[in-house]
């Protein structure tokens, strides 16, 4: 009798056929209709993610790619046209899908229902679709941030009261860095992975599985230009930075792009308040819950101010700005001591660093 076959796929052909679908099964242990739900509905971001990069790869050679649209967000931010392009795309890939009955989007004033989905769906999209978009006419990287939650209650509420709850409640969170490669950073709540697009195969291909933040990092991320603005606690950081070797300055200007050097080398990144926004800029639903979610799994933290976790964080309306430190545990700590202690002339000192 014929021995039956048995395959000898390489570690490289294993890896290279492992697809975020398989990779979100494999998380859950299960083929079971719940986490088929959550696997489509990763693909169907993945999707989304695939038609935006195509587009901005061809925005200098296409009409109505680059620019603004002339009206302005309910945060009274002027539209560019590739956030109304790239919220469409995600409206349009959740459309008849049953997979998700809610939308709440940075680029929509209130909740969108895709009411078809809602009698075979809880499930609410929460996302950014272009994070960044300053940085879309110079061709530099931007992204986009989503978050998944589970409607509480009462299903037919239509209110959106039970997304009004912290971030802990958020089932899943990720991002998509469009950069010179388009990379697809998500987790369940089991690790973080990141993925690649592979554009020959049109799929995104396991890079990097449970990835951890290092516990330091040389890099600290912020917008210096609004150091006038700040409270004491911040300038004193940021003039102990100046003052200190061991640190590089690294600011893109997309959250995303920032937030994923920190992930993957670690450091620091803030977005304070500021006499004009005293919340801050970044947007808690869809912006800073996502990203803490995503950094409490690899290791690190995310703060609102002293001892204050973004997750725990309850609120207002969907629309609602937080202030956001997030990055490595030392060095979110770092720049904890100084909103402990605001007249602190002495700072813990990392044991990475030196004066001069
Ligand atoms: P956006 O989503 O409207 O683009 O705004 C969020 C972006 C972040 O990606 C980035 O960190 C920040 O705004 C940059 O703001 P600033 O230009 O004030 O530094
Ligand atoms: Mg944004």
């Amino acid at each position: 009798m014929a021995d039956s076959y048995q395959p000898e796929a390489s570690e490289t052909l294993g890896r290279d056929s492992m697809t975020l679908t398989q990779h979100v099964l494999r998380q859950l242990d299960s083929f079971g209709p719940d986490a088929q739900d959550l696997s489509a509905i990763m693909n169907r971001i993945a999707f989304a993610a695939k038609l935006v990069s195509r587009r901005l790869t061809r925005a200098g050679l296409v009409e109505d790619a680059l620019g603004f649209t002339g009206r302005k967000n309910v945060q009274g931010e002027s539209v560019k046209k590739m956030d109304m392009y790239a919220n469409d795309v995600f409206i349009s890939v959740f459309q008849q899908s049953g997979l998700v009955c809610r939308l709440v989007s940075e680029e929509m004033d209130d909740i969108f229902h895709l009411t078809e989905s809602c009698s075979t769906s809880r499930y609410t999209l929460l996302y950014d679709p272009i994070d960044g978009s300053s940085n879309v006419d110079i061709n530099l990287n931007v992204g986009s941030i989503f978050a998944l939650r589970c409607q509480q209650g009462d299903n037919t509420d239509q209110s959106g009261a039970d997304l009004l709850t912290p971030g802990h409640q958020q089932l899943a969170a990720g991002y998509i860095l469009y950069g010179p490669s388009t990379v697809f950073v998500y987790s369940l709540g089991k690790g973080v992975h990141s993925f690649t697009l592979d554009p020959s195969l049109g799929e995104f291909i396991l890079a990097s599985e449970n990835i951890q933040i290092p516990q330091h990092g040389s890099n600290y991320s912020v917008n210096e230009g609004n150091f006038w603005q700040w409270e004491d606690p911040f300038r004193d950081y940021i003039r102990y930075m100046h003052r200190h070797e061991g640190y590089s300055s690294r600011y893109s200007g997309a959250l995303v792009g920032d937030f994923h050097r920190i992930l993957m080398q670690g450091g620091v990144f803030l977005y304070p308040g500021t006499i004009k926004q005293p919340q801050g800029k970044l947007r808690l639903l869809y912006e800073s819950a996502p990203l803490a979610f995503l950094a409490a799994q690899a290791g690190g933290r995310a703060i609102v101010g002293d001892r204050q976790p973004v997750l725990d964080l309850q609120p207002d309306h969907i629309h609602m700005r937080t202030p956001l430190i997030i990055g490595s545990t030392e060095d979110v700590a770092l720049v904890e001591s100084f909103l402990q202690e605001r007249s602190l002339e002495q700072p813990p000192i990392p044991a990475s660093s030196s004066s001069v």
